[in-house]
C-alpha cells in the first residue's frame, strides 16, 4: 500500500484547480479564467485498493498586497511543509523564467514534477524546448506535457505520482473525499458564480459567509451573507431592480442542488464591510 500528500502549486491561472478536479474525478474547487480564484487549500482524497492520495490545490502564488493575500499565501507555505510529492503547473505558454522563480523559491525537499499544462495549445516543437527549460533544474524530478482541460496524460500522470508515494498506510477512511465540510463547498460555488458573472474588481472585494444550512423534509434552506467593501459594489452585485443577485441566485442553487442532490432553497444579502480584506477578525470570521 502506498498512501502520501500531494500538493499543486504554480501561478494564478496555471490551471491548479482544474487539474485537482480531473484526477479527483469530481468538481471539489472552483474555476475560473479569472487569475487569484482560489483562496483556500482544498484537500481531496483519493483511495484506490493499493494507494491513497491526498491532494491539494492551493492559492496561485502571488506577492501579497493585503492580508488576505497574506492568508492565502500562508496557506502554501503550509502545503509546502507537508507535502511528499508537489506538483508544479504552469501554463505553457507563460514566461518561463517567472516560473522557474517561483518553483526554487518553494525552496522544496521533495520529489516534484513540472506540469508544462494547456499543452493542446502548443506546437510539438514548443512542448520540446519548455521541457528542456525544467528538465535539468535542481528542484525538478519529471518534467510532462499535460492538458488539464483536454485531459490529455493526466491517466498517466496519476501512475507517475503513484510510483513515486512513499509506502504506508492509509490516513483517511475509503469514502472520505475531502476535508471540508459541505457548508464550504456551497459558499465556494456561490464564489465561483460571482467571478463568472461580475467583472473587475467585484469579485476580488467578495467573500461568501453561509449563515444557515438546514435540512427540511423536502428541501435544504440555505442562507447566505455575501460580503463587498462598498456600498457601490453592493450596488453592482444588486443589479437594476435586483435582476443580478437573481440571476446570481438561480444559478448557483442549480450548482449546490446538483452537488447536494436535493432541492434547495437559496437566500443571499449584501453587506458592506469596508475593508474586510484587511482585517483581520473579519478574515477569520469568513473563513480566511
Ligand atoms: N486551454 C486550456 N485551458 C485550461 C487548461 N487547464 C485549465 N485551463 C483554464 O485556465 C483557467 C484557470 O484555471 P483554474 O483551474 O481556475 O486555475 P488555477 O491555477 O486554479 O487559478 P487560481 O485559483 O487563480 O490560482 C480556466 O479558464 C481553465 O478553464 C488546459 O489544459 N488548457
Ligand atoms: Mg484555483
Amino acid at each position: 500500500m502506498k498512501s502520501g500528500f500531494v500538493n499543486l502549486f504554480g501561478k494564478p491561472n496555471a490551471g491548479k484547480s482544474t487539474l485537482l478536479n480531473v484526477l479527483m474525478g469530481e468538481k471539489l474547487a472552483i474555476v475560473s479564467h479569472k487569475v487569484q480564484t482560489t483562496r483556500h487549500r482544498i484537500k481531496g482524497i483519493l483511495t484506490a485498493p493499493e494507494y491513497q492520495i491526498i491532494l491539494s490545490d492551493t492559492p496561485g502564488i502571488i506577492d501579497p498586497r493585503y492580508k488576505l493575500h497574506e492568508k492565502m499565501m500562508d496557506s502554501v507555505k503550509q502545503a509546502v511543509s507537508d507535502t511528499d510529492l508537489a506538483l508544479l503547473l504552469l501554463d505553457g505558454r507563460d514566461n518561463l523564467e517567472e516560473n522557474d522563480q517561483i518553483f526554487s523559491g518553494l525552496h522544496l525537499k521533495v520529489p516534484a514534477f513540472v506540469l508544462i499544462n494547456k499543452c493542446e495549445r502548443m506546437k510539438d516543437s514548443e512542448i520540446a524546448s519548455v521541457m528542456a527549460f525544467f528538465r535539468d533544474k535542481k528542484y525538478t524530478t519529471e518534467v510532462l506535457a499535460i492538458s488539464a482541460l483536454k485531459k490529455i496524460n493526466t491517466e498517466g500522470l496519476l501512475d507517475h505520482i503513484v510510483t513515486h508515494l512513499p509506502e504506508g498506510e492509509p490516513f483517511f477512511e475509503g469514502d472520505e473525499m475531502t476535508d471540508r465540510p459541505v457548508k464550504f463547498f456551497v459558499s465556494e460555488m456561490i464564489r465561483e458564480k460571482i467571478f463568472s458573472l461580475y467583472e473587475d474588481e467585484i469579485p476580488y472585494h467578495t467573500a461568501v459567509l453561509v449563515q444557515e444550512f438546514k435540512e427540511k423534509d423536502t428541501l435544504t434552506k440555505i442562507q447566505a451573507d455575501i460580503i463587498v467593501q462598498r456600498e457601490t459594489q453592493k450596488g453592482i452585485l444588486l443589479g437594476e431592480g435586483g435582476k443580478m443577485i437573481r440571476q446570481l441566485g438561480t444559478e448557483a442553487r442549480k450548482e449546490i442542488e446538483s452537488f447536494i442532490g436535493r432541492k434547495v432553497f437559496l437566500e443571499l444579502f449584501v453587506k458592506v464591510r469596508p475593508k474586510w480584506r484587511d482585517n483581520e477578525w473579519q478574515l477569520r470570521e469568513y473563513g480566511y
